[in-house]
């Protein structure tokens, strides 16, 4: 019976399930087997029964080891069907969104010139982001820059503009300072093409003994012709800002070469890209350093706006919406 079982070769399924149900199935060869053991003598059935068992674990093992063989081969056959040339299934990956493409990148130029990325809460206290920024309680500039309050805690606010980060900053360390704030800030605005309640901001500061106008200038031009190309021409006009005094706003020449740049620019050719100024001593004394002893510049930026122009966005509102076919069309960007 064992030697039957090991010479048995089923060459396919078939083959193999009439191999199972002769030695393994409910009306198998070995099965009435095991009843004659009571005829055996009682010297020998031991070894009989041995005997039989090892015709059953025989036949046990080589099924498995055949179905295992004969399952992979048709596997292999089946594979072999398939083809390996033909192009793949397409696959869905994701953009960076346009924020963080031109956020990274103005970090990045700022980086190059020793300016340190300074992060800090969105929900702040009214102090660090008005009080400490020269807009006390009654100032004009606090309607200007209306928020959401958090209910139930009335000094507690979101942040306005990233400045509140550079007034930790300020509190807590020595100059020289020469840090970035990026990140979301938020304000109680009408949600339009133009202006949304939520937005991104890059602001810088500058402090430290003997900084001038003239350093803020030539710092904001290599900005401008990092993000915008060499050939890049700016302008600086006078502006107000509570933190600042004196105060600008930096423009960069667009042209009028299309209506579009007809729209964007009013009609002059220049484009705003961000309001500066010389750090007002008030602000640094608010923050517990010597404006005697120390000067400074600080500038802040839109994020939103710098891509709108970059990328020709005519509404705020896309970069909110997560639409990907807005979001798509950035996965070409490399950065
Ligand atoms: C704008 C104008 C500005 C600042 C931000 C600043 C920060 C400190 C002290 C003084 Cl700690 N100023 N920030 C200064 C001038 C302009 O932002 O139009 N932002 C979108």
């Amino acid at each position: 019976m064992i030697s039957e079982i090991q010479v048995a070769s089923p060459a396919n399924m078939e083959e193999l399930e009439q191999f199972r149900i002769q030695y393994l199935g409910t009306k198998n060869k070995i099965k009435p087997l095991f009843g004659e053991m009571r005829n055996v003598p009682n010297e020998e059935r031991k070894a009989f029964g041995q005997i039989l068992n090892k015709a059953k674990n025989t036949a046990e093992l080589k099924y498995q080891s055949l179905k295992d063989t004969l399952e992979s081969a048709s596997l292999l056959a089946e594979t072999n069907q398939i083809d390996l040339t033909a192009p793949g299934e397409p696959f869905n990956v994701g953009a960076r969104h346009p924020v963080s493409i031109v956020m990274d990148e103005i970090i990045d130029i700022f980086s190059r010139i020793g300016f340190v990325v300074a992060e800090e809460r969105e929900i702040e206290d009214d102090w660090h982001n008005f009080t400490a920024m020269n807009t006390p309680e009654d100032h004009p500039a606090r309607d200007m820059q209306d928020t959401f309050y958090i209910k139930g805690y009335k000094n507690m606010l979101l942040r306005t503009h990233t400045s509140s980060v550079q007034s930790r900053v300020m509190t807590s360390q020595k100059p020289p300072i020469r840090i970035i704030a990026p990140g979301r800030v938020y304000r109680n605005e009408t949600i339009s093409a133009r202006s949304h309640c939520q937005f991104h901001q890059v602001e810088g500061l500058y402090v430290d003994e003997g900084v001038s106008f003239a350093d803020m200038k030539q710092i904001l031009y290599y900005f401008a012709q990092e993000l915008y190309g060499e050939d890049v021409k700016i302008r600086l006009r006078p502006s107000y800002f509570p933190f600042t005094e004196p105060s600008a706003e930096m423009d960069v020449y667009y042209g009028l070469a299309d209506e579009h740049a007809y729209r964007m620019t009013k009609g002059t050719g220049w484009l705003e890209i961000m309001g500066c100024g010389m750090v007002d001593p008030a602000v640094l004394q608010n923050c517990g350093i010597d404006s005697e002893k120390y000067t400074g510049f600080a500038f802040g930026m839109g994020i939103e706006r710098q891509a709108i122009i970059k990328y020709r966005v005519s509404d705020i509102r896309m970069f909110f919406e997560n639409d990907v076919r807005f979001l798509k069309q950035f996965s070409k960007v490399i950065s």
